[in-house]
């Protein structure tokens, strides 16, 4: 049965994927992480094991490996690609030394390692359509060059340790749950939110910028899916293009205004984000996920703009 470790568990990623851990393993066997509790995320620390984890502290989570008998470390703790521009050092510290610790630890206790990569890992030399699998990766961000890095370090330890590795490539994420910090992508959450109280939204990103971008119900199902996946089918491991729809802006406004005909996009763009975003595909070749560990995503634009904003009425009390 696995015992699971979660760290940077109380994230946009990490708050829905403990939920849905805890529904499939068992409350008991999915202990979640963070640096500190918060208390918009008490339901979720008072319904199974919370620990306070700093991944740069490998002592510390070796206790709690070692109190609960942990296989698994799913590390989620991460610094996203504009903070990462903002702070390159912290951005190198915790995805780096950060993994490097999990990885450690996991070869001496002989743990299985998820922990996700993303299409930053791609820069302005890679094709930027159908992006394939095995392809140039020579990102300009300090979190691409810490993703890349992370690849290479999880296959490392894969090959030389035999320490069970996976992971994918994630594009941008989009969810009701816990708002994501400090991404390139997370104009597409905040749009459905300015949507419902404000009818308007001015996008940081420009107008007919294309980005590989996928609902979080299918960002979860790909973690357990290839978790769980038959280890001798594995050629990639680390890491898999995982791919759902790829819309700029107007294309995402046009969804939205299926549901709320009058809403307005208007553009405030950073160019810093602008040009992170101008770096990364336009779309991705996924099918080494699919023929692997049979990669399927259930959602596009419109289904998951109807149930974002089903979601989003009923959290923010605000009727459509
Ligand atoms: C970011 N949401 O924007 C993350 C993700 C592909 C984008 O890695 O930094």
């Amino acid at each position: 049965m696995r015992k699971i470790l979660i760290t940077g568990a109380l994230g946009q990623i990490g708050s829905e994927l403990a939920v849905r851990m805890r529904d499939v393993y068992g409350n008991a066997n999915v202990i979640i992480s963070d640096l500190k509790a918060k208390e918009t995320h008490k339901e979720l620390i008072e319904n199974g094991p919370f620990e306070v984890i700093d991944v740069m502290d490998k002592d510390r989570m070796a206790e709690v490996v070692d109190k609960y008998g942990i296989n698994t470390i799913v590390n989620l703790a991460a610094i996203l690609s504009a903070t990462g521009e903002a702070r390159p050092d912290l951005c190198w510290s915790i995805n780096m030394n950060g993994l490097y610790n999990v990885l450690e630890l996991a070869r001496e206790k002989k743990l299985s390692v998820f922990t996700p990569s993303s299409i930053a890992v791609f820069g302005d030399l890679t094709p930027k359509d159908s992006t394939p699998q095995d392809t140039v990766m020579r990102p300009g961000t300090m979190y691409g060059v810490t993703k890349v890095a992370g690849e290479l370090l999880c296959d490392y330890y894969f090959h030389k340790f035999g320490v069970d590795t996976r992971g994918v490539r994630f594009p941008g994420l989009i969810s009701y749950d816990t708002l994501p910090g400090g991404g390139t992508t997370d104009y597409a959450v905040h749009i459905y939110y300015e949507a419902l109280k404000n009818g308007k939204y001015s996008s940081f990103i420009d107008k007919g910028t294309k980005m590989d971008m996928m609902y979080m119900p299918d960002a979860l199902d790909a973690i357990l899916n290839l978790m769980e996946a038959d280890s001798s089918r594995l050629i990639h491991r680390n890491a898999f293009n995982i791919a759902a729809m790829s819309f700029d802006p107007e294309e995402i406004a046009a969804s939205i205004r299926k549901h709320i005909p009058g809403f307005v996009l208007e553009y405030d763009v950073d160019p810093i984000r602008q040009a992170i975003a101008d770096s990364w595909p336009n779309s991705l070749d996924d099918s080494a996920a699919r023929a692997e560990w049979g990669w399927a995503p259930k959602y596009l634009l419109d289904d998951m703009t109807k149930d974002m904003l089903e979601k989003l009425s009923k959290k923010l009390n605000i009727k459509i």
